[in-house]
């Protein structure tokens, strides 16, 4: 594969380390003298601390130092603000509010003594009521678990609602035809290969704390522990090595963190702390857990008129999910995805429950994945009650090319799309009507008696996402406005460095950030180092997260590489001796209009520009810049998925036989990257639709804590992925780029499940909830009216 000069295919840089096991993540990470934490955690998912009796651990000879709640307290550090306005527990004073909730911090010579001392601490609870189901969870009875919070008598946290609720009901009114339909998106977990952690550096002398951690967002980390620890922000530096897998469980800060700094505080040595799996599965972000009705207002015909939703978003015990201040149920309400409606509501209200705090984690794009499903499926709900073909109703109802700029009824405004030709295009691949009439035979067969074998199923999703958090007139992550910072350097030998706020935890960035410089200087990406994941070295911005990389920082490269390149042709007017006014641009160098002859490259005028060339009064010389973006709008990718699978009616099992995912990301920097980050996605999808989730018992005990109960789909269950691809630049990004890491998560699980459910239509099966196990699908035909 050649190394093009600017986008395309070009294989990771990245990859040179990763592949020969050379990356170095935190727990590669050794400092002289270093100590190892553990954490304690609860049995319980709702008790009383009644008392903590540490003595034992703390006579333990390899032990260090024992912290608790009552020790944390003591430096006002027992609760810490979380991304949401609330407040966390980083050590339990009072109570315990979910199984597996941190109630002490061990710190001893080595990482056995730490977990061998945490059986030393003797804790006596006094367990209590707990509250596990969310439609439960605003009870008058039901026991109240923010009981810290000052007068708080039930467990509430937030009402909130989009779109016009007049307008919508009255559609409803009048309309031909209302479905309706419960719909949950259960809780799973991002799971990443690489579970959280942290090594904490506290130097006494000269007072600054550096932090190593797998965060995908340094610079916002930094802040929040410059305000939590009253330490000014040039005295801690964060640094976010190489990271095995974030897919959002790394964006928050986790109790973990905070004690291991405690703990180097206390002792003046570094600390580290590494979940392992079961705590990584139990405590850290999980994603979704939304219980949600959808009502559909059509005409008989197959017009979709409006969409009205209502919502209880089950936030665990502290309200620690990541979004957009103003945005409590994150990007829920694009949730009239890709369709031409008159009018639309949602209603949202979250509710604590004795579960792990949340989270919209999980390549969610801040709750697009839960939209996005909520819409398909009723969609396709929409198609069972009218009997109409799920294809022909999502085309006929589809946006049109000509309706962009979309101002949608929740107040978005989707920048640019065509709609039909990704369906289309989609349908064509999977040659979609061959595919009906093969089913229209089997269904044939199948009710003429001759039984055995499996039922085909195909399912369609077409998605729209929201990416690229955001402009700062509306978006903040506690007061934090969302924009990113680059500085670019020319070295003399035309060599390049660039700095980006962004973290990379898989997605490439090393490669396609140097690419989208080389594309706009003419410079090799393998000349150009990408630097990122260090605040003492990398300009402020919030970090990687709901797809915003490429709409955000992406941007921020090209138009910093865009002013170097303006910096230049001041360089070459000066060689060539001409009116930077006359010059021309062509990828890689200036030139004198209407002489191609007379030009100076990008490396010549970088050597230039550090020599003793005269400059023009006022030019400084060197060849550097440095910007912030703040984008203008979010850009809107979108995607038309078919999933075909076969299900045995005996057994319930589920097989994918194909998958077809068309994107549109608008302009591919790197297609391969692209190409990887959709199969990622996919796979994730047929993982939520047939497997995940995080379930709980009703006392609150976590049941899925370890890779034996939480399911991941291998390359086992995936199918070779059928990938297409249409372009349609987002207007408004200075490189046409829209983001896609998150978009086959948030497409593909409707797909899958409608697939499914389309197979059980013969036994009138017109809804079933995820996760699609054997046992749920067969209990699902087996609770269902025979329907030939
Ligand atoms: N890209 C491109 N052309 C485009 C859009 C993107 O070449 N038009 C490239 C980008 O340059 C980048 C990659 O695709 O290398 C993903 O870009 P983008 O869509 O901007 O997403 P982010 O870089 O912001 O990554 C975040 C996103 C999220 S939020 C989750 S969750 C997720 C995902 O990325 N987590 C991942 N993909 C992941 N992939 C890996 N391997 N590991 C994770 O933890
Ligand atoms: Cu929501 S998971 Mo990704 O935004 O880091």
């Amino acid at each position: 594969m050649e190394t093009p000069m600017g986008y395309g295919s070009m294989r990771r840089k990245e990859d040179a380390r990763f592949i020969r096991g050379r990356g170095t993540y935190v727990d590669d990470v050794t400092l002289p003298g270093m100590l190892y934490g553990a954490v304690l955690r609860s049995p319980f998912a709702h008790a009383r601390i009644v008392s903590i009796d540490t003595k034992a651990a703390e006579a333990h000879p390899k032990v260090r130092a024992v912290i608790t709640g009552a020790i944390l307290d003591g430096l006002k550090l027992a609760w810490m603000p979380t991304l949401s306005y609330d407040t966390q527990a980083v050590l339990a004073t009072d109570k315990v509010r979910f199984q597996g909730q941190e109630v002490a911090f061990v710190v001893a010579e080595d990482r056995y003594a730490a977990r061998d001392a945490l059986e030393l601490i003797d804790v006596e609870y006094e367990p209590l009521p707990a509250v596990v189901d969310a439609r439960r969870a605003l009870d008058p009875d039901a026991p109240v678990i923010r009981d810290d919070k000052d007068g708080k008598t039930d467990n509430h946290i937030f009402d909130w609602s989009s779109g016009d609720k007049d307008a919508t009901d009255r559609v409803f009114s009048e309309a031909e035809v209302v479905v309706t339909q419960d719909v949950l998106y259960p809780r799973v977990h991002p799971a990443p290969l690489e579970t959280c952690g942290a090594i904490a550096d506290f130097d006494k002398v000269t007072g600054k704390l550096t932090i190593w951690c797998n965060t995908q967002a340094p610079h916002a980390h930094r802040t929040v522990y410059a305000m939590v620890a009253g330490l000014p922000e040039h005295k801690i530096r964060i640094i976010s090595p190489d990271i095995g897998g974030g897919f959002g469980n790394k964006v928050g800060i986790y109790p973990g963190y905070v004690c291991a700094v405690v703990g180097s505080i206390v002792t003046g040595r570094p600390v580290k702390w590494m979940e392992d799996r079961s705590e990584n599965l139990m405590s850290t972000s999980f994603a979704r857990d939304y219980h949600m009705r959808g009502e559909i207002a059509a005409t008989r015909d197959g017009k979709i008129r409006a969409v009205r939703v209502s919502v209880i978003a089950d936030h665990g015990a502290f309200n620690g999910t990541a979004q957009p201040t103003k945005f409590p149920a994150g990007f829920f309400h694009v949730f009239t995805g890709s369709y031409d409606l008159e009018a639309a509501h949602c209603a949202v209200t979250g509710v604590y429950t004795n579960k792990a705090p949340g989270g919209v984690a999980y390549a969610c794009s801040f709750r697009v994945t839960e939209a996005a499903y909520l819409i398909e499926r009723m969609v396709d709900v929409l198609a069972y009650e009218l009997g109409t073909d799920p294809a022909a109703l999502r085309m006929r109802n589809l946006l049109r090319p000509e309706q962009f700029p979309y101002p949608s009824p929740t107040g978005w405004e989707y920048d640019s799309g065509d709609y039909p030709r990704a369906l289309a295009l989609a349908m064509d691949i999977a040659g979609y009507d061959d595919l009906r009439a093969e089913q229209a035979a089997q269904r044939e067969r199948w009710a003429a008696g001759e039984v055995g074998g499996t039922l085909m199923g195909v399912g369609i999703s077409f998605f729209t996402e929201a990416v690229g958090a955001g402009p700062r007139k509306h978006m903040d992550i506690l007061g934090l406005g969302m924009a990113d910072g680059a500085e670019l350097r020319v070295h003399p030998t035309g060599k390049a460095v660039l700095r980006i706020s962004v973290q990379s935890q898989g997605q490439g960035h090393e490669t396609t950030y140097a690419q989208i410089v080389a594309e706009e200087l003419g410079i090799s990406p393998d000349d150009i180092e990408v630097v990122h994941g260090d605040t003492d070295q990398t300009p402020f911005g919030l970090g990687t997260y709901g797809s915003r990389s490429t709409p955000v920082s992406g941007a921020a490269t090209a138009v910093v590489a865009r002013k170097v390149r303006e910096r230049a042709r001041i360089v070459a007017g000066a060689m060539l001796e001409v009116s930077p006014e006359d010059l021309e641009w062509e990828k890689g160098r200036w030139f004198v209009r209407g002489d191609p002859d007379q030009g100076r490259t990008i490396t010549e005028i970088a050597l230039a520009a550090h020599s003793s060339l005269e400059l023009p009064e006022g030019v400084e010389g060197h060849l550097d810049a440095t910007t912030v973006y703040n984008p203008p709008n979010l850009t809107f990718p979108f995607g038309a998925y078919i999933c075909v699978v076969d299900v045995d009616p005996g057994t319930g099992r589920v097989k994918v036989r194909r998958f077809v995912a068309v994107d549109d990301c608008g302009v591919r920097i790197n297609p391969m990257i692209v190409e990887g980050q959709v199969h990622g996605g996919l796979a994730d999808g047929i993982g939520m639709a047939l497997m995940e989730l995080i379930a709980f018992d009703p006392d609150g005990n976590c049941l899925g804590a370890s890779f034996m109960d939480y399911l991941l789909p291998t390359s086992m269950e995936c199918p070779s992925w059928e990938l297409g691809a249409t372009v349609t630049p987002s207007p408004h990004h200075p490189i046409g780029a829209k983001g896609v890491g998150e978009s086959a998560t948030v497409g593909s699980p409707a797909a899958v499940v409608n697939a499914v459910l389309d197979a059980l239509k013969p036994f009138g099966v017109r809804h079933a909830d995820m996760p699609l196990t054997p046992a749920a699908v067969w209990r699902a035909i087996q609770g269902a009216p025979l329907r030939t």
